[in-house]
């Protein structure tokens, strides 16, 4: 994506609390990750969980990560991740990897903002930032994200019985739509008789904060070995500022023997943009 494209994008982020990037997902990319998603869903006999958050007609899976290789091209996509190090910072870190296969009859989720349950008051400076990635079309009827545009700016979180007007982010399959971590959202009811929405989100947030899926015991060592240093990073197997996730002084990544993620706490503590100081 070119510099241009990209500052356009960043001032629709800033305004509207979401943007959509089109056309960022390859097309080969497409279809490995609906063919991975058709065979894990078979593999694991993925059903509904029955309540309102997690939908009573979608099929959810976690820690997408450790399920197959197909997925960690997707958090260090190179059309995607400038949005959460722009909105968080560089050393943000993976919050969860989740797939959202939204079915026919599923009902609207409730709008909520990912990052609620910090405690620090609204409006602030986001703590995640969401991605959502579409690998069908999302339609206003098939269960496209809800969103409500500029509501990142708000002094609250959703209140019980509020009424607020929502759009349908609909888009073509290939997009990924970005989501400040501040601004509400939710999945939408799919009210087709026989269409299924298939969306990923990966979810960034700020490196000092607690995952929402937990990537160590999800990923096993020889995963966290054989990942790109950028994606290990990313899953939290580095130091935070060159400090904080530390065991006995070494990184996670350390401890396991993957030397790109390979720290020692408090060699170099660095600043915001990476770069060790003395
Ligand atoms: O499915 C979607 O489009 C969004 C789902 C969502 O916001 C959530 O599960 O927290």
């Amino acid at each position: 994506m070119d510099t241009a494209t990209l500052s356009q994008h960043f001032e629709t982020l800033e305004e509207h609390g979401y943007c959509i990037i089109e056309n960022a997902i390859e097309q080969d990319l497409i279809e490995e990750v609906r063919e991975t998603v058709a065979r894990l869903e078979t593999e694991l006999n993925v059903q509904p969980r029955g309540n309102r958050a997690e939908g009573f007609a979608t099929k959810r899976m976690y820690n997408l990560l450790g399920k197959d290789q197909a997925f960690w091209k997707l958090p260090i996509h190179g059309n995607v991740l400038p949005f959460p190090e722009y909105l968080l910072d560089d050393e943000c870190i993976l919050s969860g990897t989740t797939c959202m296969h939204i079915g026919p009859g599923e009902v609207h989720q409730g709008l909520h903002s990912d990052d609620g349950l910090v405690s620090v008051k609204r409006p602030r400076i986001p703590f995640m930032v969401t991605t959502v990635w579409a690998f069908t079309d999302f339609t206003d009827e098939n269960g496209a994200t809800r969103i409500v545009p500029g509501s990142h700016k708000f002094d609250h979180e959703p209140r019980k019985g509020e009424k607020i007007e929502h759009i349908a982010a609909e888009m073509k399959a290939g997009s990924v739509l970005i989501v400040n971590g501040g601004t509400w959202h939710c999945g939408g009811a799919n009210t087709t008789k026989d269409q299924w929405r298939l969306g990923i989100s990966v979810q960034y947030c700020q490196g000092y904060l607690r995952q929402q899926q937990n990537q160590y015991y999800s990923l096993s060592p020889d995963d966290v070995r054989a990942m790109p240093k950028r994606l290990a990073a990313l899953c939290g197997f580095g130091l935070y500022k060159g400090i904080m996730g530390h065991v006995d002084g070494a990184s996670p990544g350390r401890f396991l023997g993957a030397s790109d993620v390979d720290e020692v706490a408090y060699a170099a503590m660095r600043t915001k943009n990476g770069v060790a100081e003395s």
